[in-house]
């Protein structure tokens, strides 16, 4: 195991990292609050034994009693599914929650932080954070977006989480220079729909199109990510006209009970599986599993490429 004072890197991860293996990082806070017991841990162990399968090493990231860990063990993966008040984390909680031994949950900035000063290259997730509906009333705009816009590191995700303002979180991600490119596909993905409906500016192919990016971002000194847009295949999509139904339920819901900041994304993911009778959990699932495939095949074409 690898300790530098304050994070902590598996021993898997660090040696993988020097031996120039592929890694993939993964979050929790889609464990600890994106996804229910028990599905929650049983998706958190399937999607390391994924990445596994494809001669990839998983580094999970979470914080377990006030430690930040990359390369979380079975117990860590356990303490992020079940323990209780497990909190969300994002970069700015990160002191706090290391200075009182708190257990948190990372979000894509967090764990793309915490990845990324660990040497890890590549990241997948569910679906980013971004703009929220109302934001120019609420303010709220996830930190995912800033702290992508100087983390060089290359994220693979579903688009964002379609519960935001996908047109509003293009945009944002224009302003703050990350750069976004879709996955055989010229449309954001719509994360548990196949196609949000706005344009992506660039598409790719191959993942060694992406790795091409990866080495001409470093060569050119980008301080931010690159995002791979990966749509579900239009089979495994939530229905459409259900999901529409659901979000505006949801969202009618989370108003009228007043949820606000750090609380909304759980309240609107929990109310939409509700309202779609678990339909709208396995998308979530599905798309994250070929999110972390595609970053496997990445991650993988990374490595071969510095040999
Ligand atoms: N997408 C999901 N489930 C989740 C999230 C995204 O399908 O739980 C999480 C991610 O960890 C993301 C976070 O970083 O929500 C963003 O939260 P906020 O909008 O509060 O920044
Ligand atoms: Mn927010």
């Amino acid at each position: 195991m690898h300790d530098d004072g304050l994070v902590q890197v598996s021993g898997e991860v660090s040696s993988a990292l020097s031996d120039g293996r592929p890694v993939v990082a993964l979050e929790t806070t889609i464990i600890a609050h994106g996804l229910p017991r028990p599905t929650n841990l049983s998706v958190a162990r399937d999607l390391e034994e994924c990445l596994r399968a494809r001669g990839v090493v998983p580094a999970t990231v979470g914080v377990v009693g006030g430690r930040p860990v990359v390369g979380m063990d079975g117990a860590g993966l356990e303490v992020m599914a079940q323990a209780e008040g497990v909190a969300k984390a994002s970069v700015r909680d990160l002191p706090l929650v290391v200075a009182g031994g708190a257990h948190a949950a990372t979000t894509v900035a967090a764990t793309a932080f915490l990845a990324r000063r660990a040497g890890i290259r590549v990241f997948a997730t569910g679906g980013l954070g971004g703009v929220h509906r109302g934001a120019s009333d609420s303010f709220d705009e996830s930190a995912d977006l800033h702290v992508l816009a100087r983390t060089p590191i290359t994220v693979v995700c579903a688009g964002a989480k379609s519960i935001l303002d996908v047109g509003a979180t293009l945009e944002r991600m224009e302003t703050l220079g990350i750069t976004v490119a879709g996955y055989r596909s010229d449309h954001f993905a719509g994360f548990y729909l196949r196609d949000s409906g706005f344009p992506v500016p660039w598409r790719v192919e191959e993942p060694g199109q992406v790795v091409a990016a990866m080495a001409a971002a470093d060569g050119l000194g980008i301080p931010g990510a690159i995002v791979v847009s990966n749509p579900l295949p239009a089979e495994e999509q939530l229905d459409p006209e259900l999901y529409h139904r659901s979000l505006d339920q949801a969202l009618e819901d989370a108003r009228r009970e007043g949820r606000t900041g750090k609380e909304v994304t759980p309240f609107l993911l929990d109310r939409i599986q509700r309202a779609t009778g678990g339909a709208s959990l396995e998308a979530n699932v599905r798309a994250v599993w070929r999110n972390v495939e595609l970053a496997a095949g990445i991650a993988r074409a990374w490595a071969e490429r510095a040999r």
